[in-house]
């Protein structure tokens, strides 16, 4: 990665900003626990320092910024827990249409040369990540311009997720000090960026250089970003060689809820919740239950049908539970797994 050196002015002026970053107008009000936004950005600025990022990349980050109160007001939209889903047809029509299937293909041809290398490399097939490319920003047609440090740092200063936001602001900085340049720095409400819409610790850990030009650039290199969506999949613990699920036929009558799981997911257990007790595929044949595409017998799988009975069904692989992991929501990893099995057909 390209280092930025500071220059001798730049660190002159520090002092000068450090100043400035004392005088954030308190105009904004307070948040719920009454502490100002530029009193946050203050012990922002001291757990920087205790991490050894540059003075100069706090200061120039953080000095004269504002909350931004769209963030806020996107935050408190977002959905609570509904009692029940909504349907999951609707949702796959609106995604996985002819458009972004056939952009998807379009990107497959333009990627061919190097896409043996990355699916030998990392394990995971290219219908997969073209399908996360195509699903967060439309192959990069749209990647957000919100100012990433503006919308982190208030999301933080709002509290309700400060643990994560904090964190992602402070990688933020060290992004910074790592040399990505500022005018990159823009991307959704949320903080996330680039292509893959990486939060900023993702992409400090998982970000790769797909084209071998000594940069990471999720930014504007479908290589680079195909290739970091390949990481954080075999990062995540894609298995090589199996699918994320295959559809299947279900006999009428099925009580699916007699094979309801019994285990709590740690972490977003709403969605966990939906897929059945993990059985293989031999021992859901013996039950009526058959897969419509090639899966191997002994492999490990939950049934999953959505829109309940009569309607489409799925068994899904643990590799379904690694797209959970890039956002976990059934609608997403849903959709890009059809996505891809439509972008690889
Ligand atoms: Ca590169």
């Amino acid at each position: 990665m390209n280092r930025v050196s500071i220059s001798h002015t730049f660190k002159l002026s520090v002092t000068a900003m450090a100043l400035a970053l004392l005088s954030v107008p308190a105009a904004v009000e307070a948040q719920p626990m009454g502490e100002t936004f530029s009193a946050y950005l203050q012990t922002v600025a001291a757990r920087a320092r205790r991490e050894g990022i540059n003075e100069a990349t706090i200061s120039r980050t953080l000095s004269g910024l504002t909350p931004n109160q769209r963030v806020i007001e996107l935050d408190t939209a977002q959905p609570g827990r509904q009692s029940s889903p909504p349907p999951m047809a609707p949702y796959i029509a609106r995604h996985v249409d002819s458009s972004i299937v056939s952009r998807g293909r379009a990107r497959y041809a333009q990627l061919s040369s190097i896409i043996p290398s990355v699916e030998a490399r990392y394990g995971v097939p290219a219908s997969i990540l073209l399908a996360i490319w195509g699903h967060e920003t439309n192959y990069g047609s749209y990647v957000g311009d919100f100012d990433l440090a503006r919308s982190l740092a208030t999301l933080a200063w709002e509290g309700r997720r400060r643990d994560l936001f904090e964190g992602e602001l402070i990688a933020l900085l060290k992004m910074i000090d790592q040399g990505v340049p500022a005018y990159k720095l823009k991307g959704s409400w949320a903080g996330a960026f680039g292509y893959p819409q990486f939060l900023p610790s993702v992409y400090l850990r998982l970000a790769v250089d797909g084209d071998g030009d000594g940069d990471r650039d999720i930014f504007s290199s479908p290589a680079d970003t195909i290739a970091s969506i390949a990481n954080y999949f075999r990062d995540a613990g894609w298995r090589r060689g199996q699918p994320w699920g295959v559809p299947a036929s279900v006999p009428a009558g099925f009580n699916v809820d007699a094979y309801a799981t019994k285990l709590a997911a740690p972490t977003c257990d709403r969605v966990h919740d939906r897929h059945s007790q993990w059985k293989t595929v031999s021992e859901w044949r013996a039950l009526g239950v058959a897969p419509l595409s090639s899966i191997g017998s002994d492999v490990l799988t939950s049934l999953f049908q959505p829109d309940g009975p009569g309607t489409p069904a799925y068994l899904l692989t643990g590799n379904y539970r690694v797209i959970l992991q890039y956002n976990c929501s059934n609608y997403y990893a849903l959709s890009v797994g059809l996505l891809a099995d439509e972008i690889a057909r």
